[in-house]
């Protein structure tokens, strides 16, 4: 879905993140900043790739709030986590299918800087998507469980002459699964 926010709008989104980036707990990887939004206080643990409980008490910015409300508006899914990625020029997150602790139906939105991301499967090789900015990615069924996504951004050099200096913000919208109480099945069977 091209343009499904405003250039005014993505301009304020970009604001409220980095804000928060500024004030909250954020995780630094591999040229990218990441923080998480709940409005369930349930965050996501990278190492377990399972939920559990937020204890940062950070609430979820009201502009994020505002889109999750349009989500539910215009696709009727009732979104209840937002993982913010910040990347730099070079920056990458490596192929990877999204955790099973969150719904089968994924959004995405792209700001700043235009990006590529790439769907991996065995024996079907890759398939690219153009992220332009404040488009909307909805990932669901094959593409969500059987094809693997990554990103890489353009280095620093490549990046000079782009819009927003190479950088880039995701926003993906999530719904957490009601597992309170179920636990990690991966860590069950060990
Ligand atoms: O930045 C993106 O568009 C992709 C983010 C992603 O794959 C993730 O958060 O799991």
């Amino acid at each position: 879905m091209p343009d499904w926010v405003t250039p005014p709008e993505e301009a304020v989104l970009i604001c409220a993140m980095q804000m928060a980036l500024e004030t909250g707990h954020s995780l630094g990887l591999k040229g990218r900043v990441v923080m998480q939004h709940s409005l369930n206080r349930r965050r996501y643990n990278f190492r377990t790739r399972w939920l559990e409980d937020d204890s940062t008490g950070h609430t979820m910015p009201k502009p994020l709030y505002e889109l999750i409300k349009r989500l539910k508006w215009d696709y009727g899914f009732g979104m209840d986590h937002v993982m913010a990625n910040k990347y730099y020029p070079g920056g990458s997150i490596a192929p990877h299918m999204d955790a099973i602790c969150f719904d089968n139906v994924i959004f995405s939105l792209s700001l700043g800087c235009e990006a590529t991301l790439s769907f991996r499967k065995r024996d079907q090789g890759v398939r690219n998507l153009q992220l332009p900015p404040r488009s909307l990615l909805l990932m669901a069924g094959q593409a969500r469980y059987q094809w693997r996504h990554s990103l890489q951004m353009p280095s620093a050099e490549e990046s000079k002459d782009r819009p927003y200096g190479g950088v880039r913000w995701s926003l993906t919208f999530r719904k957490t699964i009601d597992n309170r109480g179920v636990g990690n099945p991966k860590e069950k069977s060990k």
